[in-house]
Parts: structure tokens; sequence; C-alpha cells
């Protein structure tokens, strides 16, 4: 049996720290759909289909290999995706206990609701002080993203538009 596994997120934009638990989810599982998903409790920079460009950009740009689709989901739970396209798995990246204190509740809402399970990943720890929120911050007043960001993110957010 294939093994489906979900990796979702605001990806707001995409970080290092993000695109490290894509490559170790993707030599894990069989297939991997990364889910662009709206959090109403942020507000955004980037509109979604951009997000999901960005991440496929990220992905060819550092080779990273396996069976990897990107895409993104605006209605209804999360788990509800998971059911329509067979996926068991949603794998959320860990970088504080602050992360697991807000990922549990989520996991065990998530395996009742629909026998999802939640794997929490850990990153390279050079990344575990990287957040897309910082990374907004950062471009906003004008600063290097490039230390946080793959390429094509740091080449989008510093092209003048
Ligand atoms: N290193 C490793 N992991 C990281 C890093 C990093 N540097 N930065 C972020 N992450 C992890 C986060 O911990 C998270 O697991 C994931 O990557 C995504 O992070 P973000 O910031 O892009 O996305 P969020 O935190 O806004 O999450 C959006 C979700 C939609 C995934 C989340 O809100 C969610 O799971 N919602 C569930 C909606 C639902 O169905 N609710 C009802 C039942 S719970």
């Amino acid at each position: 049996m294939s093994r489906i596994a979900v990796v979702p997120g605001s990806f707001d934009p995409v970080t290092l720290g993000h695109l490290d638990v894509i490559e170790r989810a993707a030599g894990i599982f069989d297939q991997l759909h990364v889910l662009v998903v709206h959090n109403p409790g942020k507000t955004a920079l980037l509109p979604i289909a951009q997000r999901v460009s960005l991440i496929q950009d990220s992905i060819a740009e550092a080779k990273i290999s396996g069976d990897i689709l990107v895409t993104s989901w605006s209605v209804g739970l999360l788990v509800d995706y998971c059911t329509d396209v067979g996926a068991s798995v949603l794998v959320k990246g860990i970088r504080s206990q602050v992360d697991v204190a807000y990922e549990t509740p989520m996991a065990i809402v998530n395996r009742d609701l629909a026998g999802v399970e939640t794997v929490f990943m850990l990153p390279d720890p050079a990344h575990t002080h990287v957040s897309s929120s910082l990374v907004r911050q950062v471009a906003e007043l004008g600063g290097d993203v490039r230390p946080y960001v793959p390429t094509p993110v740091a080449d989008y957010l510093q092209t003048p538009r």
C-alpha cells in the first residue's frame, strides 16, 4: 500500500526550514502533498497561487526528489483534504516546545475527526529560528532574506514591483 502524507502550511513564503521538512518527509513517504492553506489568523503577504509556484520552484532548485505534488486547499477541514486524496498522515515541522504546544491539540483533533495521524518532524537546527513572519518582516523593511529562504523566494521578494 502506498503511503501518502500531507505537509500543510501557510508557506507565506516557504522558508529553508519548511524546505528541510519537505525534503525529509519526501525521503520517508511514497507520495507527498505540500498543501498551501489559508490561515485566517494571519495577515497574508503573498497570494496563494504565488506561494504554490514558489514552493514548486524551490523544490526544483533544491533538486528534492520524490513524488511531490504542490497544491492549495481553501474549503473545509484539513482532514477533509486528507480523506479526499487518501492521505493517512500529516507532517508538521517542530522548531520548539511552542510548536509542540500549538500542534498537539490539532493533532489529536485531526485523529479524532478522521483517523489521520500527525508526524512531528525535527528540522536541521540551523533553521529552527526561521519563520515566515520573520522573513516577511525583514523583506518589508528592506533587509536581506537570503539566509532564510530558497533562492527563488529571495529573488521574488527582492524584485521591485
Ligand atoms: N522549521 C521547521 N518547521 C517549520 C519552520 C522551520 N523553520 N517554520 C515553520 N515550520 C512548520 C510549522 O511548525 C508548521 O508545522 C508548518 O511548518 C507550517 O508553518 P506555517 O507557518 O507555514 O503555517 P501555519 O502555522 O500558519 O499553519 C497553517 C495550517 C493550515 C497548517 C494550520 O493552521 C492547521 O493545521 N490548521 C488546521 C485547520 C483545521 O482543519 N482545523 C480543524 C481541526 S484542528
